[in-house]
C-alpha cells in the first residue's frame, strides 16, 4: 500500500461490524484499544482472532484461528484462495485500485484448504467461516502486531495480510482498514523522523539528490547518500571488529535484543559505548559514558501516536541535576563537531524545522496542535486539518499492489533435543526491558517474576507441578524460572514474557532476521524444559553468571511483593 502506519483511527473500532485481531494481544499491550474492542464486541461487532495462544480476546471471539506458530502465510494464502474460489472478492476495488490481483489469484491456488489445515493446524470449516465473515463485512477493522512482524518472514507476512485486505477492498473507509498497532508511545514519531537506517525524515530517500540538498540546507552538513545499518548488523560488524563506537538513546539491547550473550559480547568489543538513560540498565552497565536523560515529563516536544496523531508533550517538572532533552545533547555534540546547523533555541524551533522538511507534517505548528488536540498526518496544504483515514481515493504509489508470497517455516523448529516452540510475549503490568516498571512495588505485586507459561498436558508429561522450578535451555542460552500451567498456550508451545532482566527470555531467542527489515525472529525458537529439584529456588541470570545481583525492587518493597 506504500505506507507503514495505521490506515485508520482508534475511534474507527466503534464503526466496524467485523474486527480482526491478528497476532497482537491488545488487552495486554494496548489496553485503551483493547477496551474499545471489548465495547464494540458488546455492541454486536463480530470478533475474529488469529493467534496461537488463547488470549483474553480469543476467549471472547466469534472465531479464533489458533494456528501453529509461524504459519501466518499459509493461513493467509489459504483464506485469499477461498475468497477467490467462492467469488467473494471485491472485483470493483481490485480493478480500479489494485495491481497484480491475477498473479496472486493464481499463486494462492497452491494453498487449498486441506493443505492449509495440515500446515496451520486450523480446521477447514473455521478457515472458511473466517473467509466468509471477513469478506462480507460492511466495515472490517483489522489490527496486527508482533505476531506478524517478529519472524524471518515478517515482511512477507505483512504482504500476505495486505493481499487479504485488498482482495476484499477493506481499506480506505471509516471503520475499515489495516492497522499495525505501533509499540512505544512515540515509535511512529521516531520512524517519521528518519530513525530507520534507510530513510531521512518523512520517509524521504537519501538516494534522491533533491532530498539530500534540502537536508543539507537545513542541517548545514553533508548528508550520507547510503543507507545506515540495522542494530543487528551493528552487532555482527562489532564482533568482526569493523564497528567501534555506538551511542544509544533509551534502549536496553542486552535485555531486549535476541541472543543476549552475543549482544553483550558485541557491545563489550566496541571501543566506545555511550548510553543516554534515565535509570541504570543492563546495557548502561557496559557503557564507557552514561549521559543522564530528562524523562518525558521533564522536557518539551511532541509524540506521534499509533493513529498518526502528533501531540504536544508539555514539560511538567524541571529535570534533576544535569539531565537534559536528547535534542540538546545532539545539538551540543553537533556544535563540537563544528556543524553550523542545529542552531535551535527551543524545542519549538526543532518542531518548526520538522514541518519545513517533512511533507506530511508541513501544516502543523505548536499552536495548531494545541488548538486541535493533536493533528493526524498527512497534514498538508490539501488536508490542513489532517487525516483520520488513509488511502480514501488513492494509494501513495497510485494503485496498491498485491504480491505473491510463499510460506516458509521459522528458522528454528522443535526437534528431539529442543522439543518446544518458545514464543515471547508482553504482560499488562510491565513495560519493555522493565527498567521503569520493575521499580514500582504495585506493578511488581501484580507480576513479580518472569514465569514460563505451559499447557497443563505438557506439564504432566514432563512430570512437573504448577509453579515447579525449571531450567529453560536453547542452543544459545539457559535460564531458570517457575512454570505456570495455563490453557493460554497449546501443547507444544511455551511462552515467556520479555520484561525480566533476571529471567531474560532473550537468553534463549534466535537472532535470525527478516532479510528486508532486519527484524529478528523473537516469536519462535526451539527450547527444552528441564525440571529442577522440587525445593530449589530458580536462580536469577546474574547469579548463574556469578555477577552481583540486586533484586528489581528494594528489600522493603520485596517483602511486600513476594507471595
Ligand atoms: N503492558 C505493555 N504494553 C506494551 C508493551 C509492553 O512492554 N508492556 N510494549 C509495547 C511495544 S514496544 C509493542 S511493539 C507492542 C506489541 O504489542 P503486541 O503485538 O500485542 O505484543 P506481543 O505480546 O509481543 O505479541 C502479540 C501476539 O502475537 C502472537 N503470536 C505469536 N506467534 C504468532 C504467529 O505465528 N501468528 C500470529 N497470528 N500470532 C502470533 C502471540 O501469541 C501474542 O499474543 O506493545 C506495546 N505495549
Ligand atoms: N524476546 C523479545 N524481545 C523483544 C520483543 C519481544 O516481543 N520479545 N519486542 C521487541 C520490541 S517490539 C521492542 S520495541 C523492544 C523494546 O526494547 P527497548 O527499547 O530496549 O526497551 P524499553 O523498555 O521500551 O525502553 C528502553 C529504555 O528507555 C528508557 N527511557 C524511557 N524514556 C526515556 C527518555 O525520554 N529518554 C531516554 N534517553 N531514555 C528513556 C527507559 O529507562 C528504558 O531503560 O524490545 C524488543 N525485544
Ligand atoms: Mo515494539
Amino acid at each position: 500500500m506504500g505506507s507503514g502506519a495505521m490506515t485508520n483511527s482508534i475511534v474507527d473500532i466503534s464503526k466496524a461490524d467485523v474486527i480482526v485481531i491478528f497476532g497482537c494481544d491488545p488487552t495486554e499491550s494496548h489496553s485503551i484499544i483493547g477496551s474499545e474492542i471489548m465495547k464494540a464486541k458488546e455492541k454486536g461487532a463480530l470478533l475474529l482472532v488469529v493467534d496461537p495462544r488463547r488470549t483474553r480476546l480469543a476467549k471472547m471471539a466469534d472465531v479464533h484461528l489458533q494456528l501453529r506458530v509461524g504459519t501466518n502465510i499459509a493461513l493467509l494464502n489459504g483464506l485469499v484462495n477461498t475468497i477467490f474460489e467462492n467469488g467473494w472478492e471485491n472485483k470493483k476495488f481490485l480493478e480500479e485500485r489494485c495491481e497484480h490481483a491475477d498473479r496472486v489469484r493464481k499463486h494462492v491456488k497452491d494453498y487449498p484448504l486441506d493443505k492449509v489445515a495440515d500446515i496451520t493446524g486450523v480446521p477447514m470449516d473455521q478457515l472458511k467461516q473466517f473467509a466468509r465473515i471477513y469478506s462480507k463485512a460492511r466495515a472490517a477493522f483489522l489490527a496486527y502486531g508482533m505476531g506478524v512482524t517478529q519472524f524471518v518472514s515478517g515482511t512477507n507476512n505483512v504482504l500476505a495480510l495486505s493481499n487479504l485486505v485488498l482482495s476484499c477492498g477493506h481499506v480506505g473507509r471509516p471503520g475499515t482498514g489495516m492497522n499495525p498497532l505501533r509499540g512505544q508511545n512515540n515509535v511512529q514519531g521516531a520512524c517519521d523522523m528518519g530513525c530507520l537506517p534507510g530513510d531521512l525524515p518523512g520517509y524521504q530517500s537519501p538516494n534522491d539528490p533533491n532530498v539530500r540538498a534540502k537536508f543539507e540546507r537545513a542541517w548545514g552538513t553533508p548528508v550520507a547518500d547510503q543507507p545506515g545499518i540495522t542494530s543487528m548488523n551493528m552487532n555482527e560488524l562489532a564482533l568482526e571488529g569493523k564497528f567501534n563506537a555506538l551511542m544509544i538513546f533509551g534502549e536496553d539491547p542486552v535485555v531486549t535484543d535476541p541472543d543476549q550473550n552475543r549482544v553483550a559480547r558485541a557491545l563489550r568489543s566496541m571501543d566506545c559505548l555511550v548510553v543516554v538513560e534515565m535509570v541504570m540498565t543492563e546495557t548502561a552497565k557496559l557503557a564507557d559514558v552514561i549521559l543522564p536523560a530528562a524523562s518525558f515529563a521533564e522536557k518539551g516536544g511532541t509524540f506521534t501516536n499509533c493513529e498518526r496523531r502528533v501531540q504536544r508533550v508539555n514539560q511538567a517538572v524541571n529535570p534533576p541535576g544535569e539531565c537534559m532533552g536528547e535534542w540538546q545533547m545532539l545539538q551540543a555534540l553537533a556544535k563540537r563537531f563544528g556543524t553550523p546547523g542545529f542552531d535551535w533555541e527551543t524545542h519549538e524551533d526543532v518542531f518548526n524545522e520538522i514541518t519545513e522538511v517533512t511533507p506530511n507534517y508541513s501544516q502543523m505548528s505548536y499552536q495548531r496542535l494545541d488548538e486541535a488536540n493533536g493533528l493526524q498526518w498527512p497534514c498538508t496544504s490539501h488536508h490542513p486539518d489532517g487525516n483520520s483515514v488513509l488511502h480514501k481515493r488513492s494509494f501513495p504509489l497510485g494503485k496498491a499492489r498485491l504480491m505473491p508470497v510463499h510460506y516458509l517455516p521459522p528458522e528454528e523448529n522443535p526437534d528431539d533435543d529442543y522439543p518446544f516452540y518458545l514464543t515471547t510475549i508482553r504482560l499488562h503490568f510491565h513495560y519493555g526491558c522493565g527498567s521503569m516498571t520493575r521499580k514500582s512495588p504495585i506493578l511488581e505485586r501484580e507480576s513479580p517474576e518472569g514465569l514460563l507459561f505451559m499447557n497443563p498436558r505438557d506439564g504432566a508429561n514432563q512430570g512437573l507441578f504448577n509453579f515447579a522450578p525449571v531450567g529453560v535451555r536453547s542452543r544459545r542460552g539457559y535460564l531458570e524460572t517457575r512454570v505456570q500451567f495455563t490453557d493460554q498456550v497449546p501443547p507444544g508451545l511455551v511462552s515467556l514474557p520479555y520484561h525480566f532482566s533476571d529471567t531474560p527470555s532473550n537468553q534463549l531467542t534466535n537472532d535470525a532476521q527478516d532479510p528486508t527489515t532486519g527484524m529478528p525472529e523473537l516469536k519462535a525458537c526451539a527450547v527444552r524444559v528441564e525440571p529442577l529439584a522440587r525445593d530449589m529456588r530458580p536462580r536469577p541470570i546474574q547469579i548463574l553468571r556469578n555477577e552481583n545481583y540486586e533484586p528489581a525492587v528494594e528489600e522493603a518493597g520485596a517483602d511486600y511483593v513476594r507471595i
